[in-house]
């Protein structure tokens, strides 16, 4: 969705770009907001924005309160190879999941609204650990009715990756657009991105534009025009797969937020089977894996580690000794990621003197195959790098 934006407004943007504190963000933001002329065109985009400003006004509270020593804190150190956060409607069980999963001793509770604080706990997954975090409920749909709307919503945008819990004893349907269309509304969209749009100021050199892909119904010149709209004269613009100047938009503005994310149906031991039905059409529309469980009962809890990790798209790589010692802690890496990444996570000059790699495992075409810096890996690969 185009934000219709007319310069005057965009060139404030760039204030919010650079301001560095939350006073900074917050004063910014209030002035980029009141130069956003309003009207349907723009309707989306005032939303996001006054959302993500009264989440920062929060943060700001919070931090007030920590530094005279109180109060709790509702930030969560990320742990482990990723961080997932639980999203979802009152009582839809997400801490009787993070008990079953986890080793976090929480309780579940019949009222709703119980946990009230964010909880983390670590759940395994093979040799790796994946870092759950349980978020106080949101009453999805029902408008902002509770007071850490903003925090848990700002734990999501910080996380790796969202399960949404939905309570296959309750209306599905009801539960998953209307948590779909708000966090939406606040620039979180789950699933998989079509492409990847990134973008990285820089203090001189121009504006570069690396397109590997398409630009859909743009040329690079329209980027560019559209970067000095908003009073950026240097950065780069990277472009993978196929991207509209929308796209290009979304990525300066930050509004669209792709999280990796599963959809998780709960209490499968109480529900219908129309209900497990609805969740998988739905979940198939918006192109969201999805589960059936009963944190309950048990059901199906054995898959969610393995789908979680791949809906993370991460890999594991074993480095190799020359001695021939296999590294029993995987490195873990993105999906895509190459021989010269590996180098550059165990030293920067192992990278610059990278000589070759010798690989074993899924990518390698046979056991000990010599391969260059660029090669792609696989999940489980074993390379052993000589610089
Ligand atoms: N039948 C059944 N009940 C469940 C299941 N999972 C959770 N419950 C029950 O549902 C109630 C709510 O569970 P919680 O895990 O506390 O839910 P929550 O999503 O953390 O809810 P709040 O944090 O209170 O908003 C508790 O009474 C649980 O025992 C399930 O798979 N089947
Ligand atoms: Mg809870």
């Amino acid at each position: 969705m185009p934000t219709n934006l007319p310069p005057e407004a965009r060139a404030k943007w760039i204030k919010v770009m650079e301001a560095r504190t939350l006073e900074e963000k917050i004063a910014a933001l209030e002035e980029f907001i009141s130069a956003v002329p309003k009207h349907k065109g723009t309707e989306n985009l005032m939303l996001w924005a006054t959302r993500r400003l009264s989440q920062l006004k929060e943060e700001l509270e919070e931090k007030k309160r920590r530094k005279v020593g109180s109060g709790p804190r509702f930030f969560v150190e990320k742990e482990g190879s990723a961080q997932l956060v639980m999203l979802g409607w009152p009582s839809s069980g997400k801490t009787l999941l993070l008990a079953k999963l986890t080793n976090a001793k929480v309780e579940a509770s019949p009222i709703p609204f119980s946990t009230t604080l964010p909880q983390p706990g670590m759940m395994k997954f093979e040799d790796v650990l994946l870092q759950l975090v349980d978020a106080p409920s949101l009453p999805f749909g029902l408008g902002e009715k509770v007071s850490w709307y903003g925090r848990t919503i700002g734990l999501a945008r910080n996380a790796d990756g969202v399960i949404l819990v939905v309570d296959l004893s309750r209306d599905v349907d009801k539960q998953l657009t209307s948590a779909v269309q708000e966090l939406e509304e606040n620039g979180i969209l789950l699933g998989k991105r079509k492409a990847v749009v990134s973008f990285t100021k820089t203090s001189a050199g121009g504006i570069n534009i690396v397109v590997v892909g398409r630009l859909i119904n743009a040329t690079p010149d329209d980027v560019r025009k559209l970067l000095l709209d908003y009073r950026i004269h240097h950065g780069i613009v990277r472009i993978i797969g196929e991207a509209s100047i929308d796209d290009v938009e979304a990525a300066i503005l930050g509004n669209r937020d792709y999280k990796p994310s599963i959809i998780v149906g709960n209490k499968l031991d109480i529900a219908g089977q129309d209900s497990v039905e609805v969740l998988g059409q739905l979940a198939r529309k918006l192109g969201v894996p999805y589960l059936a469980v009963s944190a309950l009962r048990g059901d199906n809890l054995s898959l969610l580690p393995k789908m979680c990790f791949e809906s993370l798209e991460l890999i594991r790589i074993y480095t190799k000794q020359p001695s021939g010692e296999v590294a029993r802690k995987p490195l873990v890496l993105r999906k895509g990621a190459t021989v010269l990444d590996v180098a550059k996570a165990i030293h920067s000059s192992f990278a610059e003197n990278f000589k070759y790699a010798r690989i074993w495992g899924p990518s390698a075409k046979y056991p000990g195959e010599r391969v260059g810096k660029d090669h792609v890996l696989e999940d489980g690969d074993v390379v052993e790098i000589r610089a």
